[in-house]
C-alpha cells in the first residue's frame, strides 16, 4: 500500500506541489495556518502531522477532532489551509466539519482521502489519494500508514513552496519516503517476537501505552487498534504525564507499551520507564536500534530495524498494529469485524 501511495515520487525528480491538485502553489504559498480536521485513527495521522508541519514547514498548525469542531465558537481565518483526513471519505462528522468550516469563509480546503469519488474528496479544493487499496477490516491500518506518507509529503510541499526546504533536505527526506516500503518490510519481520508478546496480554483487561513527542499521536493509536480488535482497555498518555494521574494504575497486571525511538526524548523516556519499573509494572518496549534501554527482569524490549528519523512514526505503528492484531487472536475476537462498529461512519 506505501508502495502505491509513494510511487508518483519514484523517479528521480523532487517533490512536486502538483501533486495535490492545480492550484497547489497559489494555495500553499498563501498558508499561515494549517486546521487538520479527522475522526479516529485519521485524526491522529492529523497530530503526528502537526509536529511535522511545525517543525518542517515553520506553519502553525492545529488539529481537531472532527466530530467536535463545529459545536464551538472559532476565529476563522481565510489563510487557514483546511486538510481534512478521511480513510472512506465518507465520515459524516468529517464531512460535517469540512461544509462547517467553508461556511466560516475558510475555502482553501484539501482531502487527504483513500477514495477518489467520495463525499468528501467532491468537497474541497485540493486533494491526495492515498492508493492504499479496500480496507480488509473495520479497524483502519494500512490506510493510517499510507495517510501518514501524504502528510510527509504535504509537510514537505508546504515546506518547498514557502521556501523552507533546502535541496539538500528535500534530497534526503525524499530518499527517506522511498525507502520506505523496505523498511516497513523488515519491521513486519519482528512478527514472530510480537505474537510472543500477544500470547501475555491473554489475561489482561487493561494496558497502557506511552510515548512523547511526534510519537504520542503512536501510543494514541496503539491504544485505539487494542481497543477496537481485542476489547482490551487502553490508555495512552504522553510519558511525562504519568506522575499527574496514570501512575496509580500501574501494577502487575497493568501492560505498559513504550514507544521508544532513539530520539532527543528518549533519556527523559527511560526515567518514565524507570517509574513504572518502581510500581512493578510490566514493560513492553519498542526501542530504536540505537536506544539503550537496561534489561531487567519484567521489562520486554523489541529492537526496530532501522532508526527512521521524521518518519519514525510511520514505522512504529506497524509494531503496536501487529500486538493488536496478535492480541485479539489471543483473545479470540474478529479482527475483521469488531462488534459494534462500522466500517464508515455515515450517520
Ligand atoms: C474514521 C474512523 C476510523 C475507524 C473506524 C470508524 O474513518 O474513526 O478511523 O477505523 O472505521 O471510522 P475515516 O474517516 O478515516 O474513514
Amino acid at each position: 500500500a506505501l508502495g502505491n501511495t509513494l510511487e508518483m515520487i519514484a523517479g528521480g525528480g523532487g517533490i512536486s506541489p502538483q501533486l495535490f491538485g492545480a492550484d497547489a502553489v497559489g494555495i500553499f504559498g498563501a498558508t499561515r495556518r494549517v486546521l487538520i480536521l479527522a475522526c479516529g485513527t485519521s485524526y491522529h495521522a492529523g497530530l503526528v502531522a502537526r509536529y511535522w508541519i511545525e517543525s518542517v514547514a515553520k506553519i502553525s498548525c492545529t488539529v481537531e477532532i472532527a466530530s467536535e469542531y463545529r459545536y464551538r465558537d472559532s476565529v476563522p481565518d481565510p489563510e487557514t489551509l483546511v486538510v481534512v483526513i478521511s480513510q472512506s471519505g465518507e465520515t459524516a462528522d468529517t464531512l460535517a466539519a469540512l461544509k462547517f468550516a467553508k461556511s466560516l469563509g475558510m475555502n482553501k480546503t484539501l482531502a487527504i482521502c483513500n477514495v477518489p469519488e467520495s463525499a468528501i474528496v467532491r468537497e474541497t479544493a485540493l486533494r491526495f489519494v492515498t492508493r492504499a487499496g479496500p480496507e480488509i477490516g473495520v479497524a483502519s491500518t494500512k490506510a493510517f500508514t499510507t495517510q501518514l506518507a501524504a502528510l510527509a509529503l504535504l509537510t514537505l510541499a508546504l515546506a518547498k513552496v514557502n521556501g523552507r526546504l533546502s535541496d539538500e533536505d528535500e534530497a534526503m527526506h525524499l530518499a527517506h519516503l522511498r525507502h520506505l516500503p523496505v523498511a516497513v518490510a523488515k519491521v513486519l519481520e519482528l512478527e514472530p517476537e510480537i505474537e510472543g508478546w500477544a500470547q501475555r496480554f491473554a489475561s489482561k483487561h487493561h494496558a497502557l501505552f506511552l510515548g512523547r513527542g511526534m510519537h504520542y499521536p503512536i501510543a494514541l493509536e496503539g491504544a485505539l487498534k487494542l481497543k477496537e480488535i481485542s476489547y482490551i482497555h487502553a490508555e495512552a498518555y504522553p510519558a511525562g504525564e504519568l506522575k499527574h494521574g496514570p501512575l496509580a494504575l500501574v501494577d502487575k497486571e497493568m501492560p505498559v507499551i513504550a514507544v521508544a525511538p532513539a530520539d532527543s526524548l528518549l533519556e527523559k523516556l527511560k526515567s518514565n520507564l524507570q517509574e513504572v519499573k518502581a510500581r512493578g509494572g510490566e514493560l513492553y518496549v519498542f526501542a530504536d536500534a540505537g536506544s539503550e534501554i537496561p534489561q531487567s527482569e519484567g521489562v520486554h524490549i523489541l529492537h526496530m530495524p532501522e532508526h527512521y528519523g521524521l518518519l519514525s512514526p510511520i514505522l512504529h505503528v506497524v509494531s503496536l498494529q501487529l500486538l493488536s492484531y496478535h492480541a485479539a487472536l489471543v483473545k479470540g475476537t474478529d479482527v475483521d469485524k469488531p462488534r459494534n462498529l462500522a466500517k464508515s461512519v455515515t450517520v
